[in-house]
Protein backbone atom coordinates (compact mmCIF):
# COMPACT_ATOMS: atom_id res chain seq x y z
CA UNK A 1 0.00 0.00 0.00
CA UNK A 2 1.54 3.48 -1.13
CA UNK A 3 -1.07 5.33 -0.91
CA UNK A 4 -1.95 7.37 1.96
CA UNK A 5 -5.04 9.99 2.38
CA UNK A 6 -4.98 12.26 5.50
CA UNK A 7 -7.92 13.88 7.21
CA UNK A 8 -8.30 16.48 9.86
CA UNK A 9 -10.73 16.16 12.48
CA UNK A 10 -10.54 19.78 14.63
CA UNK A 11 -12.62 18.81 17.24
CA UNK A 12 -12.57 19.80 20.73
CA UNK A 13 -15.86 19.00 21.81
CA UNK A 14 -15.23 15.95 23.63
CA UNK A 15 -12.04 17.24 25.96
CA UNK A 16 -12.42 19.22 29.24
CA UNK A 17 -9.55 21.88 27.88
CA UNK A 18 -9.88 23.74 24.52
CA UNK A 19 -7.24 23.39 22.24
CA UNK A 20 -6.86 19.99 20.58
CA UNK A 21 -9.01 21.91 17.74
CA UNK A 22 -5.98 22.88 16.52
CA UNK A 23 -4.40 19.82 16.03
CA UNK A 24 -4.70 19.49 12.57
CA UNK A 25 -3.22 22.49 11.68
CA UNK A 26 -0.29 22.01 13.95
CA UNK A 27 0.63 18.13 12.45
CA UNK A 28 0.38 19.77 8.94
CA UNK A 29 2.66 22.77 9.89
CA UNK A 30 4.68 20.15 11.69
CA UNK A 31 5.34 18.23 7.46
CA UNK A 32 3.42 15.51 7.68
CA UNK A 33 2.95 15.39 3.94
CA UNK A 34 6.50 15.90 3.02
CA UNK A 35 7.37 13.59 5.45
CA UNK A 36 5.36 10.67 4.09
CA UNK A 37 6.54 11.69 0.38
CA UNK A 38 10.07 11.68 1.49
CA UNK A 39 9.33 7.62 2.10
CA UNK A 40 7.86 6.97 -1.08
CA UNK A 41 3.62 7.56 -1.06
CA UNK A 42 1.24 9.12 -2.61
CA UNK A 43 -0.09 11.96 0.21
CA UNK A 44 -3.30 13.20 -0.39
CA UNK A 45 -4.65 15.78 1.97
CA UNK A 46 -8.36 15.28 1.38
CA UNK A 47 -8.77 18.27 3.74
CA UNK A 48 -10.74 18.46 7.46
CA UNK A 49 -14.32 17.31 8.38
CA UNK A 50 -16.81 19.97 9.20
CA UNK A 51 -16.94 20.26 13.19
CA UNK A 52 -18.85 22.98 14.57
CA UNK A 53 -17.14 25.18 17.65
CA UNK A 54 -18.21 24.98 20.80
CA UNK A 55 -19.85 28.22 21.22
CA UNK A 56 -21.84 28.20 18.08
CA UNK A 57 -23.93 25.23 19.94
CA UNK A 58 -26.67 25.44 22.94
CA UNK A 59 -25.25 23.84 26.24
CA UNK A 60 -27.84 21.50 26.17
CA UNK A 61 -28.40 18.41 28.65
CA UNK A 62 -27.42 15.21 29.14
CA UNK A 63 -23.72 14.23 27.97
CA UNK A 64 -21.77 16.82 27.21
CA UNK A 65 -21.67 17.90 23.03
CA UNK A 66 -23.09 14.42 22.51
CA UNK A 67 -25.50 14.85 19.52
CA UNK A 68 -22.32 17.28 17.55
CA UNK A 69 -19.90 14.65 18.20
CA UNK A 70 -22.14 11.97 17.39
CA UNK A 71 -22.62 13.42 13.77
CA UNK A 72 -19.09 14.67 13.36
CA UNK A 73 -17.98 11.57 14.04
CA UNK A 74 -20.65 9.61 11.83
CA UNK A 75 -19.08 12.00 8.92
CA UNK A 76 -15.57 10.83 9.54
CA UNK A 77 -16.95 7.14 9.63
CA UNK A 78 -18.43 7.71 6.19
CA UNK A 79 -15.24 9.34 4.66
CA UNK A 80 -13.09 6.70 5.54
CA UNK A 81 -15.14 3.98 5.18
CA UNK A 82 -15.57 5.51 1.16
CA UNK A 83 -11.73 5.23 0.56
CA UNK A 84 -10.22 3.44 -1.52
CA UNK A 85 -8.84 -0.39 -0.29
CA UNK A 86 -5.26 0.60 -1.33
CA UNK A 87 -5.25 3.80 0.78
CA UNK A 88 -3.77 4.23 4.22
CA UNK A 89 -5.59 6.65 6.20
CA UNK A 90 -4.34 9.38 8.67
CA UNK A 91 -6.55 10.45 10.73
CA UNK A 92 -5.52 14.16 12.95
CA UNK A 93 -6.97 15.35 15.30
CA UNK A 94 -8.45 16.67 17.61
CA UNK A 95 -9.91 14.88 20.92
CA UNK A 96 -9.75 11.38 20.95
CA UNK A 97 -13.55 10.91 20.79
CA UNK A 98 -12.77 10.92 16.63
CA UNK A 99 -11.54 7.48 17.27
CA UNK A 100 -15.12 6.40 17.38
CA UNK A 101 -15.66 7.73 13.61
CA UNK A 102 -12.11 6.87 12.41
CA UNK A 103 -11.90 2.86 13.93
CA UNK A 104 -15.80 2.33 12.81
CA UNK A 105 -14.80 3.49 9.02
CA UNK A 106 -11.83 1.33 8.71
CA UNK A 107 -13.74 -2.22 10.83
CA UNK A 108 -16.46 -1.28 7.96
CA UNK A 109 -14.30 -1.63 5.19
CA UNK A 110 -12.99 -5.11 6.99
CA UNK A 111 -12.31 -6.49 10.40
CA UNK A 112 -9.52 -5.39 12.56
CA UNK A 113 -7.23 -5.05 15.20
CA UNK A 114 -6.98 -1.84 17.48
CA UNK A 115 -3.44 -0.81 19.10
CA UNK A 116 -4.78 1.59 21.52
CA UNK A 117 -1.66 3.76 22.14
CA UNK A 118 -2.83 6.06 25.32
CA UNK A 119 -1.35 7.21 28.73
CA UNK A 120 -5.85 6.77 29.43
CA UNK A 121 -7.89 3.85 28.99
CA UNK A 122 -10.70 5.97 27.62
CA UNK A 123 -12.97 3.02 28.91
CA UNK A 124 -15.34 4.82 31.15
CA UNK A 125 -18.82 4.94 29.94
CA UNK A 126 -21.43 7.84 31.18
CA UNK A 127 -22.08 6.05 34.54
CA UNK A 128 -18.47 5.40 35.19
CA UNK A 129 -16.95 8.88 33.81
CA UNK A 130 -16.16 11.26 36.80
CA UNK A 131 -15.95 13.91 33.97
CA UNK A 132 -18.23 13.54 31.54
CA UNK A 133 -16.13 14.13 28.94
CA UNK A 134 -16.34 12.07 25.71
CA UNK A 135 -13.08 11.68 25.13
CA UNK A 136 -12.41 9.30 28.09
CA UNK A 137 -15.18 6.56 26.19
CA UNK A 138 -14.33 6.39 23.15
CA UNK A 139 -12.40 2.73 22.99
CA UNK A 140 -15.50 1.46 25.20
CA UNK A 141 -17.60 2.71 22.72
CA UNK A 142 -15.98 0.89 19.89
CA UNK A 143 -16.41 -2.28 22.22
CA UNK A 144 -19.81 -1.94 22.67
CA UNK A 145 -20.05 0.14 26.43
CA UNK A 146 -21.58 3.03 26.51
CA UNK A 147 -24.13 5.78 25.54
CA UNK A 148 -26.86 4.02 22.81
CA UNK A 149 -26.62 6.71 20.71
CA UNK A 150 -22.81 6.51 20.77
CA UNK A 151 -22.89 2.62 20.63
CA UNK A 152 -25.14 1.79 17.90
CA UNK A 153 -23.56 4.39 15.60
CA UNK A 154 -19.47 3.38 16.22
CA UNK A 155 -19.89 0.12 17.92
CA UNK A 156 -17.39 -2.42 15.84
CA UNK A 157 -14.65 -4.02 17.48
CA UNK A 158 -14.82 -7.04 19.50
CA UNK A 159 -12.85 -6.52 23.53
CA UNK A 160 -10.58 -9.26 22.31
CA UNK A 161 -9.17 -7.63 19.98
CA UNK A 162 -8.04 -4.49 21.29
CA UNK A 163 -5.04 -3.73 23.03
CA UNK A 164 -4.00 -0.48 24.71
CA UNK A 165 -0.56 0.14 25.23
CA UNK A 166 1.25 2.80 27.76
CA UNK A 167 -1.52 2.91 30.49
CA UNK A 168 -1.16 4.82 33.56
CA UNK A 169 -4.19 6.42 34.23
CA UNK A 170 -7.52 4.64 35.25
CA UNK A 171 -10.74 5.42 36.45
CA UNK A 172 -12.47 2.64 39.00
CA UNK A 173 -15.34 2.13 36.82
CA UNK A 174 -13.40 2.09 33.33
CA UNK A 175 -10.63 -0.24 35.42
CA UNK A 176 -13.13 -2.55 36.24
CA UNK A 177 -14.84 -2.53 32.56
CA UNK A 178 -11.86 -3.15 30.96
CA UNK A 179 -10.73 -6.70 33.09
CA UNK A 180 -14.57 -7.35 32.26
CA UNK A 181 -14.10 -6.78 28.61
CA UNK A 182 -11.35 -8.62 28.43
CA UNK A 183 -9.27 -6.41 26.76
CA UNK A 184 -5.51 -6.77 26.84
CA UNK A 185 -3.71 -3.75 28.66
CA UNK A 186 -0.02 -3.14 29.00
CA UNK A 187 -0.01 -0.29 31.53
CA UNK A 188 3.84 1.75 32.32
CA UNK A 189 4.30 -1.16 35.01
CA UNK A 190 4.41 -3.86 32.04
CA UNK A 191 6.38 -1.43 29.76
CA UNK A 192 9.42 -1.32 32.74
CA UNK A 193 9.09 -4.73 33.27
CA UNK A 194 8.84 -6.13 29.81
CA UNK A 195 10.21 -3.57 27.78
CA UNK A 196 7.88 -1.85 24.77
CA UNK A 197 9.80 -4.75 22.13
CA UNK A 198 8.18 -7.78 23.73
CA UNK A 199 4.69 -6.22 24.19
CA UNK A 200 5.08 -4.90 20.39
CA UNK A 201 5.71 -8.94 19.97
CA UNK A 202 3.02 -9.84 21.92
CA UNK A 203 0.61 -7.74 20.84
CA UNK A 204 0.91 -8.74 17.41
CA UNK A 205 0.78 -12.20 18.09
CA UNK A 206 -2.71 -11.15 20.17
CA UNK A 207 -3.79 -9.83 17.23
CA UNK A 208 -2.50 -12.37 15.09
CA UNK A 209 -4.44 -12.66 11.47
CA UNK A 210 -5.73 -9.03 11.57
CA UNK A 211 -5.11 -5.65 9.99
CA UNK A 212 -4.34 -3.16 12.20
CA UNK A 213 -5.37 0.16 12.82
CA UNK A 214 -3.24 2.12 15.28
CA UNK A 215 -4.59 5.07 17.66
CA UNK A 216 -2.05 7.27 18.92
CA UNK A 217 -2.49 9.62 21.74
CA UNK A 218 0.18 12.44 22.63
CA UNK A 219 -0.05 11.93 25.76
CA UNK A 220 1.00 8.49 26.32
CA UNK A 221 4.47 10.32 25.68
CA UNK A 222 6.22 11.24 28.45
CA UNK A 223 5.19 14.57 29.27
CA UNK A 224 8.79 16.31 29.01
CA UNK A 225 8.46 15.16 25.50
CA UNK A 226 5.44 16.00 25.02
CA UNK A 227 3.92 18.96 26.69
CA UNK A 228 0.90 20.27 24.27
CA UNK A 229 -1.89 17.72 25.22
CA UNK A 230 -4.94 18.42 27.71
CA UNK A 231 -4.25 15.59 30.49
CA UNK A 232 -0.25 15.27 30.65
CA UNK A 233 0.50 12.37 33.22
CA UNK A 234 3.93 11.82 34.75
CA UNK A 235 5.45 8.58 33.94
CA UNK A 236 5.31 7.98 29.79
CA UNK A 237 7.24 6.41 27.11
CA UNK A 238 10.26 7.75 26.23
CA UNK A 239 11.60 9.14 22.76
CA UNK A 240 12.73 5.07 22.01
CA UNK A 241 10.26 3.28 23.86
CA UNK A 242 7.79 5.10 21.15
CA UNK A 243 9.96 5.02 18.15
CA UNK A 244 10.53 1.14 18.85
CA UNK A 245 7.29 -0.21 19.33
CA UNK A 246 6.02 2.06 15.80
CA UNK A 247 9.16 0.65 14.20
CA UNK A 248 8.17 -2.88 15.36
CA UNK A 249 4.74 -2.63 13.80
CA UNK A 250 5.72 -1.52 10.64
CA UNK A 251 7.56 -4.22 10.50
CA UNK A 252 5.26 -6.56 10.59
CA UNK A 253 3.25 -4.99 7.58
CA UNK A 254 -0.25 -5.48 9.02
CA UNK A 255 -0.74 -1.71 9.93
CA UNK A 256 -3.41 0.22 7.90
CA UNK A 257 -4.67 2.99 9.38
CA UNK A 258 -3.70 5.45 12.09
CA UNK A 259 -5.08 8.21 14.06
CA UNK A 260 -3.05 11.08 15.49
CA UNK A 261 -5.08 12.82 18.59
CA UNK A 262 -5.18 14.95 21.26
CA UNK A 263 -2.32 17.29 20.08
CA UNK A 264 -3.08 20.74 21.70
CA UNK A 265 -0.85 23.57 20.15
CA UNK A 266 -2.47 26.22 22.73
CA UNK A 267 -0.38 24.48 25.74
CA UNK A 268 2.38 22.85 23.18
CA UNK A 269 5.96 24.82 23.34
CA UNK A 270 7.03 25.63 19.62
CA UNK A 271 5.17 22.65 18.06
CA UNK A 272 7.33 20.11 19.88
CA UNK A 273 4.35 17.57 20.72
CA UNK A 274 3.12 17.56 16.76
CA UNK A 275 6.71 17.50 15.77
CA UNK A 276 7.15 14.13 17.73
CA UNK A 277 4.12 12.74 16.76
CA UNK A 278 4.94 13.36 13.05
CA UNK A 279 8.31 11.74 14.37
CA UNK A 280 6.34 8.71 15.33
CA UNK A 281 4.05 8.47 12.17
CA UNK A 282 6.96 8.41 9.78
CA UNK A 283 8.82 5.37 11.88
CA UNK A 284 4.76 3.53 11.31
CA UNK A 285 5.20 4.19 8.06
CA UNK A 286 8.47 2.25 7.60
CA UNK A 287 11.08 5.10 8.05
CA UNK A 288 13.79 3.26 9.28
CA UNK A 289 17.57 4.32 10.97
CA UNK A 290 19.63 2.31 8.43
N1 LIG B 1 -10.25 9.24 32.48
C1 LIG B 1 -10.54 10.63 32.48
C2 LIG B 1 -11.95 10.90 32.03
O1 LIG B 1 -12.60 10.03 31.55
C3 LIG B 1 -9.55 11.39 31.65
C4 LIG B 1 -9.61 11.12 30.19
C5 LIG B 1 -8.59 11.94 29.52
N2 LIG B 1 -8.66 11.65 28.18
C6 LIG B 1 -7.78 11.75 27.24
N3 LIG B 1 -7.87 10.71 26.45
N4 LIG B 1 -6.91 12.57 27.11
O2 LIG B 1 -6.99 9.71 26.52
O3 LIG B 1 -12.43 11.99 32.15
MN1 LIG C 1 -4.73 -4.21 2.61
MN1 LIG D 1 -7.06 9.04 24.54
MN1 LIG E 1 -4.98 10.07 26.84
Amino acid sequence: MRRIGVLGMPMDLGAGRRGVDMGPSALRYARLKDGLEALGFAVTDLGDVDVPVAESLPPGGGLRFLEPIREACLTLKERVAALPEDTFPIVLGGDHSLSMGSVAGVAARKEVGVIWVDAHGDFNTPETSPSGNIHGMPLAVLAGLGHPRLVEAFGSVDPSRIVLIGVRSLDPGERRLLGEAGVRVYTMHEVDRLGIARIAEEALDHLKGLPLHVSLDADVLDPGLAPGVGTPVPGGLTYREAHLLMEILAQSGRVHSLDLVEVNPILDEKNRTAEMMVGLALSLLGKRIL
